[in-house]
């Protein structure tokens, strides 16, 4: 691998609403015209991708006709069969309509609440249509600009309430279909229910199926709250739950950038395609990103078809970076595979542990370096391509 060109076993996907984004701002209206889904899906196609993703509303708008519905999405499907192309995940828009401007599943408004869920579950019928294997759940209206008007202990229940229903239709269904929650911080809402990696997975294990439910974490929603996305998602894979992801770019803690993948903190970038590759991520390596509102025509796809070149040309660094002899010596000085071996012995109890002479020394121990300076700096040298590996 060289030339940095994708292919299908690369299993890279794309949000609809990413090649899709039209520009639009709170400050300023679109910059660019509305995109054909049936461009969107032949575009990635030719450029290497191997799926396509959407909401609802991003394929179909919301309110259409039956009849305009099944003609969207005939045009869709045979762009699919057409070029190959996969639909890996599936997601609802229960943010952009204003009746959802307290939130969909967790509205104060129960009427709205019943509105969201039906909209959650015919997608989910979609999904399952177009063999959907993941299906997100962002929830970027479920929260609050004021805790006065949130009775926040029945949100949490009413949240349950809509994850458990759509696993209960899923399961009802038989269909072959996981959920993934995303987690934000903030934006559009002042603050978001299950802001992080962390609050979803400890919401999954309150859930009735929580076999059913993981996350999907984004680069840079985990980094406007000031978090590190590699330990997010590597906890995410420990757990089990790492069932989809958001690659993107973010610059720390501000509004919510989506930028290409590889933009925003690239060293960060360099250890998420590190970790993805070297502990047994299969899932889709899906981008959700913007390009950028100054950009029109062919600039779009050039920005998709680098988010999948930085990712290959990341993978290529953490390839070398872990078959450089001195990375390899560097690592054993840093004993970083000691922390694989476990701290009691075979069969030790806590009791034997307790009463064992290690004969161990606490001075000499401290006085030990940890030698990860040198290590960092070969990421960094294999990272600029500068390293004589
Ligand atoms: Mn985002």
């Amino acid at each position: 691998m060289t030339n940095f060109v994708p292919t299908r076993e690369d299993h890279f996907s794309f949000g609809l609403w990413t090649v899709g984004f039209g520009g639009a701002d709170p400050f300023g209206g679109p910059t660019r015209a509305p995109l054909d889904p049936v461009e969107a899906v032949h575009r990635l196609s030719d450029l290497g991708a191997w799926g396509i993703t959407f909401h609802d509303d991003d394929l179909i708008p919301f309110g259409s006709t039956d009849s305009a519905r099944a003609d969207i999405l005939g045009r869709f499907t045979t762009a699919l069969d057409t070029t190959g192309m996969t639909v890996p995940m599936v997601t609802t828009n229960l943010f952009s309509h204003p009746v959802f401007k307290d939130g969909g599943l967790t509205s104060n408004d129960r009427d709205v609440r019943r509105f969201a869920l039906r909209k959650v579950l015919r997608n989910v019928e979609l999904a399952a249509e177009l063999g959907a294997k993941t299906f997100v759940a962002w929830g970027g209206r479920e929260g609050s600009e004021t805790d006065a008007a949130k009775d926040l202990r029945a949100a949490f229940d009413r949240y349950k309430e809509g994850i458990d229903t759509i696993c209960a239709f899923i399961r009802e269904r038989g269909y072959d279909m996981r959920l993934a929650l995303e987690p934000k911080p903030n934006e559009p809402r002042g603050d978001i229910l299950l802001p992080t990696v962390g609050h979803v997975l400890a919401f999954i294990e309150q859930l009735d199926h929580p076999d059913m439910v993981g996350v999907n974490p984004e680069v840079g929603h985990e980094q406007m709250a000031g978090l590190n996305y590699v330990h997010g998602i590597a906890q995410a894979l420990w757990a089990g739950k790492l069932f989809h992801l958001d690659l993107n770019g973010q610059h720390g803690a501000k509004y919510d950038q989506d930028l290409r993948f590889g933009a925003g903190d690239v060293k960060s970038a360099f250890f998420t395609v590190d970790l993805l590759e070297t502990n047994g991520y299969t899932g889709p390596k899906h981008f959700d990103f913007k390009p950028l509102r100054t950009d029109t025509g062919e600039d779009i796809w050039t920005a998709a078809a680098n988010c999948m070149r930085s990712y290959l040309i990341l993978k290529e660094r953490s390839a070398a970076f872990r078959a450089d002899p001195r990375v390899i010596e560097a690592m054993e000085a840093a004993r970083v595979h000691e922390l694989g071996k476990s701290t009691l012995d075979s069969g030790e109890t806590a009791e034997r542990l307790l009463r064992a002479e290690d004969n161990f020394d606490p001075e000499t121990a401290a006085s030990r370096g940890m030698r990860f300076e040198p290590l960092d700096q070969l990421a960094i040298d294999h990272l600029m391509g500068v390293a004589k590996g």
